[in-house]
């Protein structure tokens, strides 16, 4: 299951790499469905969440353990990686023992003793920006997490928090540069929550390349429509192919 990954490896500098995969883990079909796709397309990272910090306490909660089972299935037959959201140190040993790297949502990236907690395992954390977090905020976040020795460190902007309200949230690219000057770790961008709907997608991860973002999270979904979560700005197999082809076109015309 888990080796030492190194993250430069998984997203070498000058290049561009994906993670995808539904916003939640549902089904043992969907994830094997969008593990099969994916991996053929050259993913190697699959995201799913297991556990989901919604903003209602009625919405769906995620498949927990059972969920993990299943994104630990798919990774090893389809050779892929887990990257999957870990809400607090209670949950860390049981989530360590299916994921690869552990990712650290929006709503915890000021949780400072669940950074420091990550921070003592040696296996990478993918952090994601707060939404009401500055670009400082985030990166001292990161510095609680290196600070206690692991410094294999994936950041991500995922837009924030502003007056604006036609799209989620507001897609704060200047971070990709800003960051990149900061910190040696890979610097991400996911397209999807900020955008909140589909449509934006696009247009959204190719801004995110043009701006230097090593990498793409984003959520795909083998029936976006019929999604338990973020069904509104989960991409099918289709528009995921075209979006993944167009943002390799721009990385080649960058370098
Ligand atoms: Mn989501």
């Amino acid at each position: 299951m888990s080796k030492m990954l190194n993250v430069r490896e998984l997203f070498p500098e000058g290049q561009l790499r994906f993670i995808a995969g539904p916003c939640a883990v549902e089904s043992e079909e969907q994830i094997d469905a969008a593990a099969s796709f994916l991996s053929s397309r050259g993913v190697k990272i699959l995201r799913g969440g297991a556990y989901k910090p919604r903003t209602s306490p009625e919405s769906f909660q995620g498949l927990a353990e059972k969920g993990l089972k299943i994104l630990r299935k798919a990774a090893d037959q389809y050779n892929m990686l887990v990257v999957t959201e870990v809400m607090d140190e209670e949950n860390l040993e049981l989530v360590g023992e299916y994921t690869d790297i552990f990712q650290i949502g929006s709503r915890n990236c000021q949780n400072f003793s669940l950074l420091r907690a990550v921070g003592k395992l040696d296996r990478p954390v993918l952090i994601k920006r707060g939404f009401g977090n500055t670009v400082e905020e985030f990166y001292q976040a990161s510095r609680y997490i290196s600070k206690e020795g692991n410094d294999q460190i994936i950041m991500v902007e995922r837009g924030i928090r502003t007056f604006e309200d036609s799209t989620r949230f507001t897609l704060d690219i200047s971070a990709v540069p800003v960051l990149k000057e900061k910190v040696k770790y890979p610097v991400l961008v996911d397209p999807s929550h900020p955008a909140g709907k589909r449509e934006y997608v696009p247009s959204l991860t190719y801004a995110a390349v043009g701006a230097g973002a090593d990498g793409i999270m984003i959520e795909v979904h083998p029936e976006p429509e019929r999604a338990m979560s973020d069904a509104r700005q989960q991409v099918d197999f289709k528009t995921f192919e075209k979006i993944y082809g167009q943002a390799m076109k721009i990385r080649e015309a960058m370098s």
